[in-house]
């Protein structure tokens, strides 16, 4: 039986991701300096800067640190597992997609900057993590640097975040959409880039390959409790707030875990997910596993 919050009791969850997200957000900022032109500077700068939870770039720094390494060797990686997480949101938030007005809690950035900006600055975002990993990667050979562009790349493109965002959108309103279909979405759209962002951290800390192969199966369970909660708490969140049948009606139109497999059964899923990916982390040092073990247990349980 795996105990499902084996975390050491001294460790602090909350001040561990509150440093990680300060080194981030300093090296993001140094990384997109306000220069010449001005407008995409300062639409890429008002996305990048805008706050955001920052769980990609700790789960490349906390992996890169289980096996030894230093955070200054995965911070590039980690500012780049940000911004293209964030180019991501700012075009699925475009009108062409989900078409949406508010992003993490402000105007999304083509409401600001107008959509023909927030195109570029999204793509140029994308050209930029890869230029900062190839560039600014120190104290590691460049066989793990390329592995790590091979990995960044395989995450986001037409087999990983692009297959499941066009999936999702092709299957929108889709009453056909099944439990494999859905599982697919949520791999690709949701834990290809966590999962990208564990392994890049994994390779950089200098992991074997068996022991990159146990990060990556932490990283894909993690990725699709994080959607599992979101559609359990998408059900319990809308009924609470606006009683029952409003609730039900407003999750109607969206394929769920819950709508298709029931709220007791998606309940049973996430631990099951949890317990999974805690799993392969048994065997590693308990201190330096602790931030990685910290966070599987903070997505299945948090309330928002
Ligand atoms: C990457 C080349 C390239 C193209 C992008 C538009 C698109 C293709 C993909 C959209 C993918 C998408 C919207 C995925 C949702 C991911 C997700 C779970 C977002 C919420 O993540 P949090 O909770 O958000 O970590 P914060 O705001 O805290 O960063």
């Amino acid at each position: 039986v795996i105990d499902p919050s084996p975390s050491p009791p001294t460790f602090d969850f909350k001040t561990y991701m509150l440093e990680k997200a300060i080194s981030v957000n300093n090296a993001l900022d140094a990384a997109v300096s306000l220069q010449d032109p001005l407008k995409i500077q300062e639409s890429m700068r008002y996305s990048l800067l805008a706050g955001g939870k920052r769980v990609r770039p700790m789960l490349s720094i906390a992996a890169c640190e289980l096996f030894g390494g230093h955070e200054s060797t995965a911070i590039p990686s980690a500012c780049a597992v940000e911004m293209i997480h964030t180019m991501s949101l700012m075009h699925d938030d475009l009108p062409c997609m989900d078409n949406d007005d508010l992003r993490r809690g402000k105007p999304t950035n083509h409401k600001v900057y107008g959509e023909n900006v927030a195109v570029l600055a999204g793509d140029a975002m994308l050209a930029l993590a890869f230029h900062l990993v190839a560039t600014e990667t120190e104290g590691v050979s460049s066989d793990q640097v390329v592995r790590v562009i091979v990995e960044l790349a395989k995450a986001i493109g037409a087999e990983g975040l692009v297959a499941g965002q066009i999936v999702d959108v092709c299957s929108e309103g889709d009453p056909n959409l099944g439990l494999s279909d859905l599982e697919f979405i949520h791999r690709s759209k949701t834990a290809a880039l966590l999962e990208g962002s564990v392994v890049m951290g994994a390779i950089l800390g200098g992991a074997n390959e068996e022991e990159v192969e146990k990060l990556r199966k932490y990283a894909r369970c993690i990725g699709l409790l994080f959607q599992v909660v979101d559609d359990i708490l998408d059900v319990t969140k809308s009924s609470e707030e606006l009683g029952k049948t409003a609730g039900k009606d407003l999750v109607a139109d969206k394929t769920t875990y819950p709508k298709l497999i029931g709220i007791e059964k998606s309940k049973e899923f996430a631990d099951k997910l949890n317990k999974e990916a805690i799993e392969q982390l048994r065997g590693f040092d308990s201190d330096k596993a602790a931030p990685l073990i910290a966070m599987a247990n903070y997505i299945a349980h948090r309330d928002n």
